[in-house]
């Protein structure tokens, strides 16, 4: 049933004339930049896709906590395990303004979760990319939140209120997230020939799969036109793409690394760098389940949402409690 109601918004955008009169003033709503708040009228394709996107960012900001705290216990100084700790818990807080934005829309978080653990949803691709060494947990905060931020930026706009609010909370935190990446390639490119190797070793596994982040090109992309028209995203996939790649390479250059992309080059004519495109089908691998971690990931998410049955149970019955007794009084 999921299925097929994002199916069925995965096309065109509708033309005007086949507008009912309601969706052609929510349309005039959207295009006069104004917020759309939950009690609002909506086209049910709008609150699906929705529903969809942002539980995906949900679902990623709490998968995205596991390949980084997995470094908490060996961050190499106290105060680098801090600034991790604190990152890890900024993502579970991310995590959780994004399900009560969702939650907006008449689904329970609990369904939410439901549907990752049964694999209707999805999570971001790129956390299905182990972190082996402590220079992936610096590329990971330069170029996997630098590419969410450069998502995230222009998602504050989107015409969805309670999405936008989070979006703004939540890309405050990510400006600290990826300069403390920054900081940690800093360190490990200035550092002994063999972190100055990890450093780059690091930026060669994590480039491409950062570049997969903004999703298919745009000829493949399915959701982009309408999910455009709407304002729930502003900008192409391959907008945001480019944009990131203008922003990171003077950034690699900076820090003495090469990006592992002999096709690149800066293009007069454009003023952009001109790059290789990933390969597309190791990303759709990635997301029929087939990447590195997918497994793992999974496994942790199911085992934490059955750790946790008791302590729903136990707040079920305590509001079951509470309610009797509301009712005798
Ligand atoms: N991974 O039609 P398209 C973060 C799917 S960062 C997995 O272009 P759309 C964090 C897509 O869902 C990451 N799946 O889709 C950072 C669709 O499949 P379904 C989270 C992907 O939605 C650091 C199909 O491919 N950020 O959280 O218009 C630390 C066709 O794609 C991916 C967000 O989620 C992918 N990379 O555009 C901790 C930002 N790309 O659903 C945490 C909000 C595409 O039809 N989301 N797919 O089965 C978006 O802006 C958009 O959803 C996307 C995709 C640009 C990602």
């Amino acid at each position: 049933m999921y299925a097929q109601m994002v199916k069925s918004t995965g096309q065109g955008v509708k033309p005007r004339e086949d507008m009912s009169p309601e969706e052609r003033h929510f349309q005039d709503r959207v295009d006069a930049n104004e917020k759309i708040e939950p009690k609002d009228w909506m086209p049910d394709g709008y609150r699906k896709t929705l529903i969809r996107q942002i539980a995906q960012h949900a679902h990623s900001e709490v998968v995205g906590q596991l390949p980084e705290g997995n470094w908490i216990t060996r961050a190499p100084t106290l105060e680098r395990k801090a600034i991790l700790l604190a990152k890890v818990q900024d993502e579970a807080g991310h995590g959780l303004y994004l399900y009560c934005a969702a939650e907006t829309l008449g689904i329970s978080r609990d369904e939410l979760t439901e549907k990752l653990l049964d694999g209707s949803m999805k999570y971001s691709s790129i956390f299905n990319y182990p972190t082996l060494t402590w220079a992936d947990i610096g590329a990971v905060g330069w170029l996997v939140d630098g590419a969410a931020i450069m998502n995230q930026v222009p998602l504050q706009r989107t015409s969805y209120g309670p999405y936008s609010r989070a979006m703004i909370r939540i890309c405050k935190e990510e400006s600290f997230h990826q300069r403390q990446g920054f900081d940690i390639m800093m360190k490990m490119a200035q550092g002994t020939e063999a972190q100055r190797r990890m450093a780059q070793d690091a930026l060669n596994r994590f480039w491409y799969p950062s570049l997969m982040m903004f999703g298919p090109s745009d000829k493949d992309s399915v959701h982009s036109a309408q999910s455009m028209a709407w304002k729930i995203k502003i900008n192409t996939n391959d907008e945001l793409r480019q944009k990131f790649v203008d922003q990171t390479v003077p950034q690699a250059h900076y820090l003495g690394l090469t990006v592992p992309d002999d096709d690149l080059r800066f293009n007069d004519e454009t003023g952009h760098w001109d790059f290789s495109e990933p390969d597309w089908s190791e990303f759709y691998e990635v997301l029929k389940g087939n990447g590195p971690c997918n497994e793992e990931r999974m496994a942790a998410r199911r085992k934490a949402w059955d750790d946790g049955a008791w302590v729903r149970e136990g707040l079920m019955a305590h509001a079951g409690k509470r309610s009797h007794r509301t009712a005798a009084e």
